[in-house]
């Protein structure tokens, strides 16, 4: 697909670039729905998709099995959509402010920032709904668009690079040079295609510049706890806490059990050293949607379906489930000898639920020996 790159458009800072009157229009679009506009690129992740497999073949997926499904549209996101040729990409800032505290074990168990605001598929969603009419307007009727947020089989952050306007880090994650990596991703996949006005950047991130880049930076890899980023741009997702806590089903091993007990859902550890995310303001917008405040870990051990419900539903933490959120709970409860629930492991080793049971069952052993 013949593209052309133009001049690097910094639409994050939403600033009032004037190379093209209609990104102006789709940059105001998502400002008013609380997004950033990151640009607008072809669909092409050839390269991408030849670094995905590599990353399959080495297992580095851990459980997530998924991961392999669909594998001709995640090279081919064309396929998304009949005529699909393009995707518009978007950030939403959910930084709450948080500050990494040297690995020191806190009060109370911390939940990754993204986590304790309402659950991003569906306002973001929402929101790209809204932008969507007005692509539809300024586009044209003839065009049709398709959104996702996590929702569909495409590399989200290959993408959000191609846009120029973010690099990946050594850590993995989409960094804006001036906003950090503090952001979710969406895209409007759509049949819109002018290569007047396509971004087509490939990333260069290996040297630090004012475009961004780690250059001999390592500070996400030397303070990752389990060692998971063990190669430049690469994670092993069998060694991710983010992982076990949330995508894991089943037992935790031992090994992980000390940092469940200070990150008991999800880790930012990684961005949070990141010296891009330095100096960064909390975003209004994110704290208005915060839905966890804190966590108890003894309402969480031994929740039922209804308080479940109750405290998790609508959030980003409902992925664990029911029973990954209790079984973190225990973990983080022995290790921290919290003596309101490790009172009760007795009861918890006889749980219906297998996974609590085994955990309950680990946890006596973990505190005899
Ligand atoms: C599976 C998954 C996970 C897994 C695996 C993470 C991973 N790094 O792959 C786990 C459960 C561990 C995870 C954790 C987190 N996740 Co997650 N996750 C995903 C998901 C669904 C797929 C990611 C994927 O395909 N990974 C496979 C790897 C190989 O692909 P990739 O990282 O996208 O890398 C591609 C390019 O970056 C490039 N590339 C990779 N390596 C290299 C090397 C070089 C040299 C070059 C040039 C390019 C390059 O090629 C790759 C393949 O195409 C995406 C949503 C989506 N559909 O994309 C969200 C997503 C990546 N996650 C997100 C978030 C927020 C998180 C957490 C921060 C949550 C938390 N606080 O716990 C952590 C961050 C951990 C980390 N350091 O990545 C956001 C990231 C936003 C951002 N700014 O980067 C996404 C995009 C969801 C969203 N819509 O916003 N996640
Ligand atoms: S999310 Fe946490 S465990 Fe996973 S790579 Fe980042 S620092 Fe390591
Ligand atoms: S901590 Fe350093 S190496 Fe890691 S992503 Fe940030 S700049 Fe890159």
């Amino acid at each position: 697909m013949a593209v052309k790159f133009l001049a690097k458009i910094d639409l994050m800072r939403n600033s009032n670039h004037n190379e093209s009157p209609l990104l102006d229009q789709i940059t105001r679009a998502a400002q008013d729905n609380g997004l950033k506009f990151m640009g607008v690129t072809s669909l092409d992740v050839t390269r991408d998709g030849e670094r995905y497999q590599t990353w399959l073949d080495e297992g580095r997926h851990a459980g997530m099995t998924w991961m392999a499904n669909h594998m001709a549209i995640r090279n081919n996101p064309t396929l998304l959509h009949p005529n699909a040729k393009s995707a518009f990409v978007f950030g939403f800032d959910y930084f709450l402010g948080d500050k990494w505290s040297l690995g020191q074990m806190e009060l109370t168990p911390k939940v990754a920032q993204y986590a304790r605001i309402a659950d991003y598929h569906k306002f973001m969603r929402s929101k790209l709904t809204k932008v969507t009419k007005k692509l539809s307007e300024i586009l044209g009727e003839q065009e049709s668009f398709r959104i996702t947020v996590d929702s569909a089989p495409l590399l989200e952050r290959a993408i959000a690079a191609k846009t120029g306007s973010i690099f990946i880090g050594k850590n993995t994650c989409a960094i804006h040079p001036k906003q950090g990596s503090f952001f979710l991703l969406g895209e409007i996949i759509s049949t819109w295609f002018d290569p007047e006005l396509i971004l087509e950047k490939q990333s260069t991130h290996q040297n630090r510049s004012e475009s961004g880049g780690c250059g001999t930076c390592r500070r996400c890899q030397v303070h990752c706890p389990t060692g998971a980023l063990d190669q430049d741009y690469r994670i092993d997702a069998r060694k991710c806490l983010s992982y076990w806590t949330i995508e894991h089903r089943g037992e935790i091993p031992r090994e992980y059990w000390q940092w469940v007990a200070r990150y008991i859902f999800g880790c930012d550890i990684c961005q949070l050293v990141c010296p891009y995310n330095r100096h960064r303001p909390a975003s209004p917008e994110s704290q208005s949607l915060t839905k966890i405040d804190s966590i108890d870990l003894l309402e969480m051990a031994t929740m039922d379906q209804a308080k479940y419900e109750e405290i998790f539903g609508g959030t980003p933490m409902t992925r664990a489930k029911r029973s990954g959120l209790r079984r973190n709970a225990i973990i983080a409860a022995t290790v921290r000898r919290d003596a309101r629930v490790t009172d009760l492991l007795g009861i918890l080793s006889e749980d219906e639920d297998p996974t609590i049971k085994a955990t309950a069952k680990a946890a006596i052993d973990f505190l005899t020996k």
